[in-house]
């Protein structure tokens, strides 16, 4: 592939040299490349506009979740938040995913309700990611409406509401099917509600009732799983839903391994030393699937910007380690509105790769072994060893063979998109 990337010269020397260090450990880095290629992340529409969809409504329900900052040139409109994605693309080495919210839709100035929506409103986003080769996940979205202003959607007490939000979903699931047909794989859409309360409640149990009913109403008609997967995912808490939420952990894990949907991880939404990847081996022995939502909780906050941690090293390492990569669907979450997006998206996706190709480079079967054999005097000190192998060298290697800039080269280019493109939206 010709790059428009400048290349250094030193790169491929660097990554003779680290071939064959991985080599002296039993570690084959070009299978690890050709594996790495074959991951697609779900990049998050949403990190584009400040998670504000394209409906200019007056609700107060933001749902929880707010994203802070005001750093120019957000995307206004559908065409600029997909010209700022393909930004983000080719930056990012590998064959990705768009992950959208129904939010989204383009109705062409006309109000459609969103229980009204349909695949038409979504005609576009399908066109284009065809015409780009990325697969489409997709989100019913429960917040900024008026319907959600009392915090409670589909365990709302009022019947009508709870319908309205009943059709929503299954409006949703259709256009996911939709696109799943579209584009020849499978569409996970998932369903997050803020459901929940300030303060304590005094019936835990009713709303979780009638969540369950809910849930059970949407996902009534079966759609093929070639085109549709559906999700779940759970909480802690959220702005305003202190004290309660509607869809715990608790709640869902039993709701996806009593229906086999998918349960949805968010990294940000446990309690902040619990991660989420030591629950990946325990729900894949009951359920088939799982999504995970990347992300980084700081203390109230849980949608950083994800960055190279341990935690998102851990949670690479359960899914290469287990060889889960067809079972976790790894889809982004986080909004970050005081930093140029584009470079949020980059930055974060690329943490994601990078976590993942280390996970790849590691001599697992040798740990086994070593663990095996109760040999964990070696396993602890072989685990710290490892750590300081050449891992960088690999990476940039894969980011020059995928024609993206590698090291921080990418930079150089969002500075331009910024100065030449964003810089115009006042
Ligand atoms: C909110 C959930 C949810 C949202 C997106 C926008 O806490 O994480 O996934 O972030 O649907
Ligand atoms: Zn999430």
């Amino acid at each position: 592939m010709s790059s428009p990337f400048p290349k250094s010269p030193n790169v491929e020397k660097a990554y003779e040299c680290a071939r064959e260090i991985y080599a002296a450990y039993g570690v084959d880095t070009d299978t690890a490349l050709e594996r790495l290629a074959g991951v697609s992340i779900s990049l998050h529409c949403w990190q584009g506009d400040d998670v504000g969809g394209f409906e200019h409504t007056e609700s107060a329900s933001g749902g929880g979740i707010q994203a802070t900052g005001n750093y120019p040139g957000k995307a206004r409109t559908a065409d600029e938040l997909r010209q700022d994605m393909e930004q983000a693309y080719r930056l990012i080495p590998g064959k990705h995913r768009l992950n959208l919210h129904a939010m989204y839709a383009e109705t062409g100035g006309k109000k459609v309700d969103r229980d009204a929506l349909g695949p038409e409103h979504f005609a576009r986003w399908a066109d284009w990611a065809k015409a780009k080769g990325l697969g489409i996940d997709f989100n019913p979205t429960f917040f900024a409406h008026p319907k959600a202003d009392d915090g409670l959607t589909l365990s709302h007490p009022d019947k009508s509401i709870r319908d309205f939000w009943v059709n929503h979903a299954i409006a949703c699931r259709k256009i996911g099917a939709f696109f799943g047909q579209t584009l020849g794989t499978p569409c996970v859409t998932n369903i997050w509600i803020p459901d929940g309360m300030k303060d304590t409640p005094i019936d835990r149990w009713a709303p979780r009732a009638r969540l369950r009913e809910s849930l059970d109403r949407i996902l009534g008609e079966k759609l093929d799983p070639k085109f549709n997967l559906d999700s779940v995912e759970s909480k802690l808490f959220g702005i305003g839903s202190e004290s309660y939420v509607v869809g715990s952990h608790e709640f869902y894990l039993g709701y996806a391994v009593e229906k086999n949907v998918l349960l949805c991880l968010d990294a940000g939404h446990f309690h902040p030393t619990e991660t989420i990847a030591d629950k990946i081996s325990s729900i894949l022995l009951f359920v088939d699937e799982i999504l995970l939502h990347v992300s980084r909780g700081i203390r109230w906050d849980s949608d950083h910007v994800v960055i190279l941690s341990d935690d998102l090293r851990a949670t690479a390492e359960e899914i290469i380690r287990h060889g889960f990569v067809q079972r976790v669907h790894i889809g982004l979450d986080f909004f970050d509105a005081s930093i140029n997006r584009i470079a949020a998206w980059v930055t974060g996706t690329r943490a994601m790769l990078k976590a993942l190709l280390i996970a790849l480079l590691e001599p697992t079967d040798r740990l086994r072994s070593l663990e095996t054999e109760g040999n964990y005097t070696a396993r602890l000190a072989m685990l710290e060893e490892i750590k300081s192998l050449p891992f960088g060298a690999v990476w940039d290697y894969y980011c020059v063979k995928q024609g993206v800039p590698h090291g921080a080269a990418w930079l150089e280019d969002v500075r331009r998109y910024e100065r030449d493109v964003l810089a115009m939206r006042k």
